[in-house]
């Protein structure tokens, strides 16, 4: 045991707010981290109606770090009711923008106070390596919160020129408005940041919000509940409850008076989704999904950037990351220079512990999806592609999974077509002859959510960015996201937006107003 541990009833305070929780509260990473564990309705912490708990367990060491409360559909709908009266007559519906703003800026600075903590609390979580946490599944989160408090009081509608009836004239406006209340449900590979990208637009908007985290990761989403309490979020306008997809997910996909769901996770999950949000009352719903996302290296880019991004675009977060390259089209004149090169710097990837400084690749974030990932390995090599690195578990405690690349990779193997979500290269070769061919081969999938291109040739990447099928193109870099910039998929990567001005139209609706004179 690495840390130790001891449940308490915590009562913390800032200068403002006292925050009462059943909780956790350990010492770990040289610090001590604190965090509630129970479900966060109406402003306070609660346990689940039913009785029931998830058990979360740190990937790193297999140990049990603590049970949380499980919500059940009778919890989601005291939540649903909570934000609908938040939402109806709270406070937050009298507040001005710029108020609103004020919170939302408190809330970041808070999240930013105590950013070692969450970066700690997501380590042991999710395995994420800590320095990473600190700078993306943190430091992100905390960038998208001043990104969108700042949008707060720049949410205007515009003046329309109608036809006049004459000899009356019109004046016809729009505004616009939040939809109500809103359900968030996210995965488990970057738990605080998909909050943060989803549930920061929302508020913006002027929402309220009931939202369900990865039932294996809910940690730094209760740790931000108590954040919100502090920042003076009126209760009732976040809503936090971890629980099962089937129980509490489901119920919020089916709550009639819920308006919109924003979702981030697999395909086969959106479907399921969109179709209960059409059946319960056609409630507005955005999807972001699944990606194989192509990454087309030609023959004369910078090939040491090409080979230090190909090898972020696929090992970044483990794999865990739905931008991940899920495809590598090298052309054959650099083919076997390129593998070496990779296969030279993924020795070196250093595979430890997520706490230490020096660890650069963690273990996966749960048993279950390391053992889809060595299946994945088996049915690659059984239908004839090369494993020329990786493709075991690691000889240690915990779910650490070798980086691994594959070459010879034919365009209608599983491993061609199949997300991994986990540290797999798969390499297939191509002829720059023809560059019609490798963008058919590119786009050959019914996923669409990012691809990249390496090349110094412009015009060439200009073609590719204009024809390939993906929400984001990356060129001559990779997993370049930024908060302003909008990120989706097309196909069936799903639809809608976040980040990025166009985020806030996932949860606003336009009212047209007509006004003859
Ligand atoms: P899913 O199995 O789809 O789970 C996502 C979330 O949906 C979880 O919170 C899950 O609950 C919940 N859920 C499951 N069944 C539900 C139901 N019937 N109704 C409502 N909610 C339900 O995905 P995952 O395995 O967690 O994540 C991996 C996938 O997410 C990958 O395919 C990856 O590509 C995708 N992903 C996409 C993106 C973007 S931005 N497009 C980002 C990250 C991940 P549980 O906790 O009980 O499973």
């Amino acid at each position: 045991e690495f840390y130790s541990v001891a449940v308490l009833k915590a009562r913390g305070g800032s200068d403002t707010k006292e925050v009462v929780y059943e909780g956790l509260e350990m010492e770990v990473n040289k610090m001590k981290i604190k965090f509630p564990t129970q479900l966060f309705i109406n402003g306070e912490f609660v346990n689940a109606d039913s009785g029931k708990t998830l058990t979360l367990i740190n990937p790193t060491d297999e140990s049990v770090i603590c049970k949380v409360q499980s919500a059940s559909p009778n919890d989601v709908d005291k939540a649903v009711r909570a934000a609908k009266k938040a939402f109806d007559e709270g406070e937050w519906s009298k507040i001005s923008a710029r108020e609103r703003a004020q919170i939302l800026f408190k809330l970041a600075d808070l999240m930013e106070q105590h950013k070692e903590e969450l970066a700690t609390i997501e380590s042991i979580d999710s395995g994420a390596v800590y320095t990473l946490a600190l700078k993306t599944h943190v430091g992100m989160s905390i960038d998208t919160w001043r990104y969108f408090a700042g949008w707060c009081d720049k949410i205007q509608g515009a003046t329309v020129p109608i036809n006049h009836a004459r000899p009356n004239r019109n004046l016809c406006i729009t505004r616009k408005e939040p939809i109500g209340v809103c359900a968030i449900i996210t995965p488990w590979n970057y738990p605080l940041m998909m909050l943060s990208w989803k549930m920061a637009a929302c508020l913006a908007a002027g929402n309220t919000v009931v939202m369900k985290p990865a039932a294996v990761c809910p940690l730094t989403a209760l740790k931000f509940a108590e954040l919100c309490v502090r920042a003076g979020v009126p209760p009732g306008v976040v809503n936090i409850l971890p629980g099962s997809g089937a129980a509490c997910g489901q119920a919020l996909a089916d709550h009639p008076l819920v308006r919109k769901l924003g979702f981030t996770g697999s395909t086969p999950i959106g479907q399921t989704i969109m179709k209960s949000c059409a059946a319960s009352n056609m409630k507005k719903v955005s999807l972001e999904l699944g990606g194989k996302s192509p990454l087309v290296i030609f023959e004369d880019c910078d090939l040491d950037k090409a080979v230090r991004n190909g090898m972020a675009a696929v090992f970044f977060n483990k794999g865990e990351n739905c931008i991940a390259a899920g495809r590598l089209f090298v052309e054959e004149t650099i083919h076997d220079e390129f593998v070496r090169r990779v296969i030279e710097e993924t020795e070196k990837i250093r595979i430890g512990d997520p706490l230490h400084r020096g660890t650069s690749h963690g273990p996966q974030n749960h048993k279950a999806h390391m053992d889809k990932l060595i299946e994945y390995c088996e049915r690659g090599v059984k239908e004839g592609a090369k494993l020329v690195y990786g493709g075991k578990r690691v000889d240690r405690k915990g779910y650490f999974f070798q980086p691994t690349v594959f070459t010879d990779v034919t365009d209608e193997m599983y491993i061609a077509k199949e997300e991994s979500f986990g540290p797999i290269m798969i390499i297939s070769k191509f002829s720059s002859k023809n560059l019609e061919d490798v963008i058919r081969r590119a786009n050959n999938t019914e996923y669409g959510l990012a691809s990249g291109v390496f090349t110094r040739d412009v015009s060439r990447a200009l073609q590719f960015a204009e024809r390939i099928d993906a929400g984001t193109v990356f060129v001559n870099t990779y997993n370049k996201t930024d908060v302003a910039a909008p990120f989706g998929g097309f196909k069936q990567s799903g639809f809608g937006k976040d980040l990025g001005q166009d985020a806030l139209n996932e949860y606003l609706k336009t009212k047209c107003v007509t006004i003859e004179y």
